[in-house]
């Protein structure tokens, strides 16, 4: 990260480390993932609540959720010098690893709908970083992350019911009138890195035989006490396990008001899906 990066970052909330990943480590990634996968997964996982049909591309490959708990290649990626160089010097201090997950997006698969990942995570006091991978050319056809500029320094927002013909998960938010996703490409090996309070998703891949794998590592600030129970044990980034507190969801979430012709977020409502 250059002093431009971290300029960038601080104006907008996210940027992308070009190249971080080489070809021979990302296609090992790629590699890795299309053997290291859960059979089909099943009814009971809450995370597939919104995956029922059987011509669902998603019912094959669902996305996999902390592999790095039982699996060392994708602690290592967790770990990696590289993401944590790029994080500290974008967040000022080390991070904490929390989460990592693995997106396949096959083919005709939706997309995730505009959500903050803070609304997750409850990193407190601060915010969490994301650090997404791409393991396959990110294009709008194959439905790229989308973020949507301007909402990094946003309160978490409340949450409404997604569309599900769109997304596979169900929570979203809304964004008044010149709030909109700007389409993120990136080529296999590249990182983007944004906070916690940016909105972001992405739309239904739409290519006919492309995948669009990701490797994403979650990690909250180092400033951060306690973050949500999913996302124990919490991590330095040698390895050892940190003694951070628990916290829970629920509380103030922002909603939109006019001030002056311009929309603000302020914290003045209640968030009741926890
Ligand atoms: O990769 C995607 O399509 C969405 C990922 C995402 O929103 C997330 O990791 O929070």
């Amino acid at each position: 990260m250059n002093e431009q990066d971290i300029a960038f970052y601080k104006d907008s909330g996210y940027v992308i480390a070009k190249g971080l990943f080489n070809e021979a480590e990302t296609t090992a990634l790629r590699d890795h993932y299309m053997t290291f996968r859960p059979a089909k997964p099943t009814d009971s996982d809450s995370r597939n609540k919104n995956i029922q049909e059987e011509t669902d591309p998603l019912k094959l490959y669902s996305r996999l959720m902390q592999p790095h708990r039982s699996d060392a290649v994708s602690l290592r990626w967790l770990l990696d010098d590289r993401i944590n160089a790029c994080i500290t010097a974008l967040e000022g201090l080390e991070p904490y690893a929390v989460q990592t997950m693995v997106y396949y997006k096959p083919a005709g698969s939706r997309g995730q709908a505009l959500h903050q990942d803070q609304f997750y995570l409850q990193a407190q006091p601060g915010t969490c970083v994301a650090a997404w991978m791409a393991l396959d050319r990110c294009d709008e056809e194959n439905g790229c992350l989308e973020v949507v500029p301007g909402t990094h320094d946003i309160p978490v927002l409340c949450t409404k019911d997604a569309d599900l013909t769109q997304s596979f998960t169900g929570d979203t938010v809304d964004l008044p009138e010149g709030y909109e996703p700007v389409p993120v490409i990136m080529e296999a090996g590249d990182v983007l890195f944004f906070n916690g309070q940016v909105v972001h998703g992405s739309f239904p891949n739409t290519s006919k035989d492309r995948f669009r794998r990701a490797l994403i590592g979650h990690y909250i600030v180092g400033e951060a006490t306690a973050v949500a129970e999913w996302y124990h044990p919490v991590l330095r980034m040698d390895g050892t396990v940190a003694d951070l507190g628990i916290s829970q969801r629920g509380g103030s979430c922002g909603v939109w008001v006019d001030k002056d012709g311009t929309p603000v977020a302020e914290p003045i409502g209640v968030e009741t899906r926890v």
